[in-house]
């Protein structure tokens, strides 16, 4: 007789992922496929990251990114990485990443097989990795959009229609965080044998904590309803934490609630966060996880239909509670 599912059951990411497929009967197994690709391409984007001073990979390889951002040598490294783990898996279509101007289209003669489109951030953060900071990858998986004609306008979905969405967050530990839609399940990878193992099912986010994160250096360039937000927050004792690296700020807020931002500034007045490979997949996760994400009042991040794979958008999210604050006064002041 199957035994219950004891706490103390050691429960990798693979039979997880596997567990989760036999929910599909009719499932191929290519979507099962595409998760191991990212889970095998993070062990090994980590031991890079947990290398990269001794392997003298730090500082700038000269080259400028599509964003013209200095690209840094673990940049390149990881998104090779994502590239080959991912163009070996029969059912991936499409892959477009932060680092590259335009999504690459895989051997598209069987397309019919090819059903899924990848796009992943695969080093976000990656300044901090010349202090120790914590960097981290995120990755969004959307269906084939089989009406569209040309195969990049499949990509051009809104983040609703995510299949599956995650991050790996490079910190004091390597986690994996995923959801396929039934929810946010969380893995540690033990690096003494390269296992991702599961450690929390169904994170739930707290729907309150007063605690905000987000860049002040820039608080004299946001729009009036976020300063009136961020005076607010500082007379009800609000505490303050922001790493500048987006993994890890929106980690904590799973964990401990809060909420993130990042508004429009003078230098970003779209906001600096890309929708498609750091906006939706996180809007996803912190949605399953029940709290919100919102570019403006009254509209969820989730619902943007995009024109561009690497438009911007402004980002709060986090605790149901904490998000209302946000919205709240930015409604209060917004012009008309
Ligand atoms: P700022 C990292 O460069 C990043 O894309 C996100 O990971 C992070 O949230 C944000 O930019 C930090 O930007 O302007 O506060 O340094």
């Amino acid at each position: 007789t199957a035994h219950a599912q004891r706490s103390t059951d050691i429960v990798t990411l693979q039979a997880h992922i596997l567990q989760q497929q036999t929910r599909y009967p009719e499932a191929s197994g290519q979507f099962s496929w595409i998760l191991s690709a990212l889970s095998i391409s993070t062990k090994m984007i980590a031991a890079h990251v947990r290398r990269a001073r001794l392997d003298d990979v730090l500082g700038a390889v000269g080259s400028q990114n599509v964003q013209g951002e200095q690209q840094q040598k673990l940049d390149v490294i990881a998104n090779d990485i994502l590239l080959r783990a991912l163009g070996g898996r029969e059912g991936v279509a499409i892959v477009a990443s932060e680092e590259n101007e335009q999504p690459i289209i895989l051997r598209s003669d069987d397309s019919e097989q090819r059903k899924y489109c990848v796009l992943f951030d695969p080093l976000d953060g990656s300044s901090n990795l010349d202090v120790c900071g914590a960097v981290g990858t995120i990755f969004s998986i959307l269906r084939k959009d089989r009406r569209s004609t040309r195969p990049e306008a499949s990509l051009l979905q809104c983040g609703a229609k995510q299949v599956a969405a995650g991050y790996v967050l490079y910190g004091s530990s390597t986690v994996f965080v995923l959801t396929i839609g039934l929810g946010v399940d969380m893995f540690v990878l033990d690096p003494a044998y390269g296992a991702f193992i599961r450690v929390a099912e169904g994170l739930r986010i707290p729907p309150a904590n007063k605690s905000y994160s987000v860049n002040e250096g820039n608080r004299l360039g946001f729009p009036q309803g976020y300063r009136d937000y961020l005076s607010w927050a500082q007379e009800q004792g609000y505490s303050s934490r922001y790493v500048g690296a987006m993994v890890a700020d929106v980690h904590r807020i799973l964990l401990q609630g809060g909420v993130f931002m990042y508004p429009p500034t003078r230098k970003a007045p779209d906001g600096k966060l890309r929708l498609m490979y750091e906006a939706n997949p996180m809007a996803m996760l912190i949605e399953q996880a029940g709290g919100k994400a919102y570019c403006a009042p009254g509209q969820r991040i989730l619902d943007i239909v995009p024109d561009d794979i690497h438009q911007r958008v402004p980002v709060v999210l986090g605790s149901a509670q904490e998000v209302d604050h946000v919205m709240n006064r930015l409604a209060a002041a917004a012009p008309g």
